[in-house]
């Protein structure tokens, strides 16, 4: 490409020769010292301290208490991830001549890294049908185009959006979909924790975390379970460094063992933990891909076998809990052992910790949601929760780590495909009929609608529909069967030059969290909400819009004033009456512009075993074991079908991506030194007749990726680790048939030499 691209992000360090043992520490602070104190240090500093919740992870850091503060006001809670975020935002615009001078075709050449170094979309442009290069766009021409395509019958048109946007948003998003009739709110959610709210809603009536930031302080011991926190959610790691400070423990289960959830150097503790690393396991079960539901069965039968299931407690507070404990009696060791892949006595310690503790906090992420069986391993974790008393009082209960900063307000607000009936019940007093009863099309549906030309007009607001999915030509071909896209975003990725329409892919370019002209909110993990202030963008002569001011405008052109006057809506502070209004839980939302008093949204943290469901009672289910086999060797295809090994591949993100945004090349603790590695156990190695470095070809049952460096690993034999998006070329994912959620993290490859 040509000299016209900014270039100014850090380039790729140089990798230590060998992985660091532990997670955080020195290479954290030298990260923030490098950014904090270079010539864009005080852009950044100003971003850091604007009061607004960070950008990156739905821990939630940030607010009207000040940037730094979490939701109890205890400083120090920013991360280097966050300034990451903060810094890929603050990039100079792509240059005024930059779509002009390259091709499609040169554009579809670039890799993630690359598309987001092309710095910040500051005009709107726009791919028209059968032409070779995006050309700017008026605000006039785009409203013409958004008008016809979303007059389409309602069940053509859909949406799909990812959660850095506001409540605002997402609430006229939904609004305006379902005043069309359309019920079609794909998101992000339901590639990521779909299955935890789905599961968690069937238990306990409420699909969110019943843990508060200020419960999970109380609590003794926590199960955390698929989830790389001190890369993906850093702030947690202080929380599990204080526990097992003041005596508790940290059982951790993953098929990888994580570096920094073995040790980890948290910048909040500079004396005690950055130098030299906290403990953070207190006992790491390295078990097989997708088996967790084996290994709780396992801790429930344990916790029987001694005598230590809380009886009185499943009588007065949850129904149908015989069955549970009938299933995990009759279950043998045998088969529980030989599914996950631990011993009978690591499981056994596990539940005499767990049987010890006085609040036991079970929290999760993509490593128990990511598969074919994803809403049972979230309903077994709930079991394992009710079984041993730990639902529903201070200090214990379940807390799935949510995503994207604001992908659980997303839900809450109503884009989903499975609406609660209080807002839907809302809606329809508002609109004065009845909503669509045409089910909506999740992420997975919507690609496959489209897929079969069912789809005519899409609005994404974020996020990359096309690299987020499985079987990457799939999603390609799907795209393009669809008449006209619109992406909003803040910066180019790979979604805006693969994920093209058949007609015309128009590109919008947004204010982030940080620029809007107006207030937002958002709503974290922990159920907390945070107001972020207006602000100012840092680009020049930018010809951005907010969301919210697209979607006024789109929906006034679309529905007049029907059901409200969408233009006055412009101003987010009447958005948020009508949020106070219609989502349950999110009443003191009334008083927020005239307080700043941010709120915790109410009906969801549960400090009294009485829950959501009608009952009151928490419900169980009986969870069958998963059978993990793998495919015939032969049927993964290639050209020498014999050849090779077959694994388990686990897809993730490395340490220096957000999502499908790739920040750098590399993943040091992982000592994967650039994108294009597998990492494997050595014995699996030796198996396939592979040396370290060695390149190797990796096929999947869509696909293949070459020249792929075998690198040698802490994971558990006969798996292997990637990260996505590239990977996603590889395999059509199976689909868990509760919830719609592909398995991304068992993925049956074959892995041969060339
Ligand atoms: N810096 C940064 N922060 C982020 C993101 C980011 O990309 N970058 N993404 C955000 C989003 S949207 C999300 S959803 C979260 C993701 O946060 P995580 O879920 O932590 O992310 P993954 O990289 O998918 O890591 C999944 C973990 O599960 C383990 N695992 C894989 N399979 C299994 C299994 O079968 N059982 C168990 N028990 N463990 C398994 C993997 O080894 C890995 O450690 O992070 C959010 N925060
Ligand atoms: N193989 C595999 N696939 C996966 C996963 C996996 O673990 N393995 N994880 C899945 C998960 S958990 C998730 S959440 C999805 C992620 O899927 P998405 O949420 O769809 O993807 P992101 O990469 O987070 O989207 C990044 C883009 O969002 C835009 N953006 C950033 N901020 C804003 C904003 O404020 N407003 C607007 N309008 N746009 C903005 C930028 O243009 C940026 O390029 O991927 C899923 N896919
Ligand atoms: S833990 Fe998450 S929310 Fe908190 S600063 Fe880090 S990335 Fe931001
Ligand atoms: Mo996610």
């Amino acid at each position: 490409m040509s000299q016209d691209e900014p270039q100014d992000l850090p380039a790729t360090p140089a990798l230590d020769p060998a992985p660091p043992t532990m997670g955080g520490g020195l290479p954290v602070i030298q990260y923030w010292a490098k950014h904090t104190l270079s010539p864009k240090g005080p852009q950044l500093w100003q971003k850091l301290l604007h009061k607004s919740a960070c950008l990156s992870c739905a821990w939630g850091t940030g607010g009207q208490k000040g940037g730094f503060a979490n939701e109890l006001g205890e400083n120090l809670q920013r991360c280097m991830k966050s300034v990451e975020a903060i810094a890929a935002e603050l990039q100079p615009p792509v240059a005024t001549h930059f779509f002009d001078r390259h091709s499609i075709a040169e554009l579809q050449q670039l890799t993630s890294l690359e598309a987001d170094r092309l710095g910040r979309l500051s005009f709107p442009v726009v791919l028209r049908e059968g032409q070779s290069h995006y050309e700017r766009i008026s605000w006039e021409e785009i409203y013409q185009l958004a008008e016809a395509g979303f007059r389409q019958p309602p069940e053509r048109v859909a949406s799909y959006s990812s959660g850095r946007s506001s409540n605002e948003a997402a609430y006229l998003l939904q609004l305006m979909m379902r005043t069309l009739g359309s019920n079609h709110l794909a998101d992000c959610s339901d590639l990521c924790h779909v299955a935890s709210t789905v599961g968690l809603k069937q238990v306990f009536g409420s699909g969110t975390s019943m843990v508060s930031l200020e419960s999970l302080k109380q609590s003794d011991c926590v199960v955390l379970m698929g989830s790389n926190a001190p890369a993906n959610h850093p702030r947690l790691m202080n929380e599990l460094i204080q526990l097992r400070e003041r005596g508790g423990n940290v059982i951790v289960v993953n098929p990888m063992l994580e570096a920094g959830l073995i040790r980890f150097g948290s910048p909040a503790f500079p004396i005690k933990s950055l130098l030299t690393g906290s403990e953070i396991a207190s006992l790491y079960l390295q078990l097989i891909p997708g088996s967790d539901t084996a290994l709780l069965v396992g801790i429930q039968k344990a916790l029987i076998a001694a005598n230590r299931v809380q009886t009185a407690y499943l009588q007065a507070y949850t129904d149908d809990w015989e069955a549970v404990v009938e299933f995990a009696r009759s279950t043998s060791w045998e088969k529980i052992t030989t599914i996950c892949g631990i011993s009978q006595t690591e499981i056994e310690t596990a539940a005499q910790l767990i049987a010890t503790a006085s609040g036991v906090v079970f929290a999760w992420a993509m490593g128990i949601t990511q598969h074919e069986n994803g809403v049972d391993n979230v309903h077994a974790i709930a079991n394992t929760a009710l079984l041993s008393g730990n639902a529903g009082k201070p200090g214990a209960g379940t807390m799935p780590i949510r995503g994207h900063s604001n992908v659980q307000g997303f839900g809450s607000m109503g884009v989903t495909v499975r609406l609660k009936t209080e807002i839907q019940g809302a809606l329809e007093k508002l609109l004065g009929r009845p909503l669509s009863r045409v089910p909506g099309y999740h992420a997975r549906d919507l690609i496959e609608a489209a897929d079969v030309g069912k789809i005519d007009s899409l609005i994404c607001v974020g996020g990359n529909l096309y690299a987020a999915n499985p079987d990457l030509t799939q999603a390609k071909r799907a795209l393009g069967q669809i008449e006209t896209i619109f992406y909003l975003a803040t910066k180019p990725n790979l979604g805006h030059f693969h994920g093209l329409a058949r007609g015309n892919t128009v590109i919008i370019p947004v204010f982030n969290r940080s620029e809007n002209p107006h207030k937002t909110t958002t709503e974290s993990g922990n159920n907390f909400v945070r107001l972020n202030d207006q602000g100012q963008t840092h680009l020049p002569d930018a010809d951005l819009i907010s969301e919210v001011e697209f979607l006024t405008e789109l929906a006034h052109r679309l529905h007049g004033d029907y059901p409200v006057n969408w233009r006055k809506l412009q101003d987010t502070r009447y958005v948020r009456q009508l949020i106070a209004q219609t989502i349950p839980g999110y009443e003191a939302m009334a008083t927020l512009d005239q307080t700043g008093q941010e709120f915790t949204i109410g009906g969801r943290i549960f400090t009294e075993p009485r829950f959501a469901t009608p009952s009151g009672k928490a419900r169980m289910f009986v969870t069958e074991l998963p059978e993990l086999r793998l495919p015939d060797i032969r049927k993964l295809g290639g050209l020498s079908p014999h050849q090779g090994i077959i694994l388990t591949l686990i897809t993730v993100r490395s340490y220096f991506q957000h999502n499908t945004v790739v920040y750098r090349e590399g993943d040091r603790y992982r000592g994967m030194p650039h994108r294009q590695c597998i990492l494997l156990h050595p014995e699996d190695g030796e198996r396939g007749g592979f040396q370290e470095h060695q390149r190797v070809t990796v096929q999947g049952d869509a696909g293949h990726l070459d020249n792929i460096e075998v690198i040698y690993g802490a994971i558990r034999s006969g798996s292997a680790l990637m990260f996505y998006p590239e990977v996603n070329i590889l395999f059509k994912a199976r689909i868990d048939p509760n919830c719609g959620i592909p398995a991304f993290k068992r993925i049956p490859v074959r892995v041969y030499a060339a």
